[in-house]
């Protein structure tokens, strides 16, 4: 059953403001170091824009399980830090040899190859140190919870593990199985750490933690069919990144798999059970039940 959000909730609002922290806490967190050719390289990435929803996804767990936002501020940055890293990897030419993202050239179109991947690296060790040594005020048991989560989400069990079946998969005829696997792994993955590290920090409890999956996993899938289907019906200007890419690189979409008709109900019944996992909790979960709307509204 759907779940209705407020009409009281100001969600343009929230988002803006949701931002503006997150920028800040960005910009902050890669200061004056050494050397500046590395700093300058995650510099152009990191704060090279973007939509900013999985550190926003974090901080809005934190708000629901009843944590002071500030507190997942350092995990919320780790988070867009390793997906910052994951777009740089997955944009070199051994990749998806892509030469725009988020509207500007990638990251080895300016710095070169060997700068872009260890740029990428920094970042997502850099991740790993936010957690550790720069978030004052959690308990160091949440943090362990935290560092635990966010490396099953990045390594082999998660974006890694999914990347390598995506790749595996190109050109090939790939079942509906097959594709949810990649997109659970390679996207919905780091989606779920952004709900539960936020709601961890909280400290949360296991239904709650639960019903963030279900609802993560909702949201997950929904995320790539959507961008699956901005692929086809986009332009680059508006998405920021080469569109049409999935028909070039012969790859297996849900709209190839289904229609697009079809693949936007099924984002739209995978939204509505994510909203409907967050029943129990209904009075605090205005953003995250607003930001699960967004997945399947956006154009971009
Ligand atoms: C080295 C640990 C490690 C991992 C790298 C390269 C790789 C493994 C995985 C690729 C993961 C990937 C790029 C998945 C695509 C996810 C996706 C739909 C990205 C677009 O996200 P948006 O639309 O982008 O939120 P913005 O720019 O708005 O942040």
């Amino acid at each position: 059953m759907a779940v209705a959000v407020s009409t009281e909730f100001d969600f343009a609002a929230y988002l803006e403001s949701a931002r503006g922290q997150v920028e800040l806490a960005l910009e902050a967190a890669l200061g004056p170091e050494r050397p500046e050719s590395l700093r300058e390289a995650m510099r152009y990435s990191l704060l090279g824009g973007g939509k900013r929803l999985r550190p926003i996804l974090c901080l809005a767990a934190c708000e629901l399980a009843g944590g002071e936002v500030a507190l997942a501020l350092p995990t919320a940055v780790a988070l867009e830090m390793i997906h910052t890293m994951s777009l740089i990897h997955d944009d070199l030419p051994a990749m998806d040899n892509d030469d725009l993202r988020r509207g500007r050239p990638t990251n080895h179109k300016v710095y070169g190859e060997a700068q872009a991947i260890l740029a990428g690296d920094a970042l997502l060790t850099r991740a790993f140190e936010m957690v550790a040594l720069r978030s004052p005020g959690v308990p160091a048991e949440r943090l362990l919870q935290v560092v635990g989560e966010l490396s099953l989400s990045a390594g082999a069990p998660g974006l890694v593990g999914g990347q390598v079946v995506d790749l595996e998969s190109e050109g090939k005829d790939v079942d509906l199985d097959t594709l949810e696997y990649i997109h659970l792994h390679k996207t919905g993955a780091l989606l779920q750490a952004c709900v539960l590290t936020g709601a961890m920090i909280a400290g949360a409890s296991e239904p709650l933690l639960q019903g963030l999956r279900t609802y993560s996993r909702g949201i997950g899938l929904a995320f790539q069919i959507i961008d699956d289907i901005l692929d086809l019906t986009a332009s680059s200007e508006v998405l920021g990144k080469t569109a049409g890419k999935d028909l070039t690189a012969d790859k297996t979409t849900y709209p190839k798999l289904l229609g697009l008709e079809e693949s936007r109900q099924r984002a739209e019944a995978l939204v509505a059970e994510a909203k409907a996992a967050l029943q129990p909790w209904q009075a605090n979960a205005q953003p995250l039940l607003a930001l699960a709307d967004y997945i399947t509204s956006r154009d971009r």
